[in-house]
């Protein structure tokens, strides 16, 4: 699918983005993993599938409430084919717990991007209700958290507004799919751009555990940093090899990887409901 009349548009740590024509681009999820932000040099095999069969599903389930790009997922399970739009210039995050830059902002000033909390929640705790708390792409370092104010006047005050409403309707709807199946969606950053005919619509890829944060709900529990889903193996292994977290990242042990790809494939399949090797033989199952 990737040749010479193909022309590579973007990159990003695991994901490669090529021009297929003028109206249509194609995403390919490699099985890169990068943690503590740094890309490791051994890979997790399906992680790319699976991350892009859950974009997928997503993608199939939330069309009522979002339009997305998504035109087509190539046979190898690892590619989408995708409509070119104009990316809005925030990252769209919505938060339902308080973890990562949130829990320090609200540690720090009681309050995110601009909404004031209530005071005594702790690290990982439920908000009272989702908030959209949008960032900016830094080109390179970390997205810096910005004001209603200031993220209206970078997209429009209409484009603005209808970003900020689907990127919650899509969180409402996810978080509820994904709780009822085991799995808290602590918080996610969607991509959204504009059309030719000027919708906004739903890009990037979508509620997948490198998106998102995803937490086990049975092992829930406030006042300190939670459990990733999908990498906590690799979070743990890298701290007791020692690594600096500094470039490059350590190689990682077969039972690792083995693990690591297990938890992968049960996201997937705890999501969907859908077999990861039926996925792998027809990746249209998701649709
Ligand atoms: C686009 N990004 C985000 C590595 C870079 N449908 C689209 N149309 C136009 N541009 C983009 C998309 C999408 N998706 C998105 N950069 C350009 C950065 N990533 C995305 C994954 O690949």
């Amino acid at each position: 699918m990737i040749d010479e009349a193909t022309t590579h548009v973007a990159s990003g740590k695991v994901r490669e983005l090529y021009a297929l024509d003028d109206g249509r681009l194609v995403l390919v999820a490699s099985d890169r993993i990068s943690t503590f932000d740094v890309v490791l040099p051994t890979p997790i095999p399906d992680k790319g599938r699976v991350l892009t069969g859950l974009s997928a599903f997503w993608f199939a389930r939330t069309l009522d409430l979002v339009p997305n790009h998504l035109l087509g997922l190539g046979d190898d399970g690892r590619t989408m084919v995708c409509r070119r739009l104009e990316m809005l210039p925030i990252e769209c995050v919505v938060r339902g717990y308080l973890a990562g830059s949130g829990w320090k902002d609200y540690r720090d000033t009681g309050a995110i991007c601009g909404h004031v909390l209530p005071p005594g929640l702790e690290e990982a705790s439920r908000l009272p209700a989702p908030i959209f708390t949008p960032a900016t792409k830094a080109a390179a370092g970390h997205d810096a958290n910005i004001d209603e104010q200031a993220a209206a006047a970078l997209c429009g005050d209409e484009q603005y507004r209808i970003a900020r409403e689907a990127s919650l309707a899509l969180y409402r709807f996810a978080s509820g799919h994904a709780e009822a199946r085991g799995i808290i969606l602590a918080d996610t950053k969607f991509e959204l751009g504009i059309a030719p005919d000027g919708t906004v619509v739903l890009g990037d890829e979508a509620l997948t555990p490198d998106s998102s944060r995803f937490w086990p709900a049975s092992e829930y529990e406030p006042g300190h940093a939670q459990p990733s889903f999908d990498k906590q193996f690799v979070r743990d292994w890298c701290e007791r090899a020692g690594w600096d977290k500094e470039p490059p990242g350590p190689e990682l042990p077969d039972d690792v990887v083995a693990g690591t790809r297990a938890r992968y494939v049960e996201a997937f399949e705890r999501l969907t409901e859908i077999s990861f090797d039926g996925y792998l033989a027809n990746p249209k199952v998701v649709l």
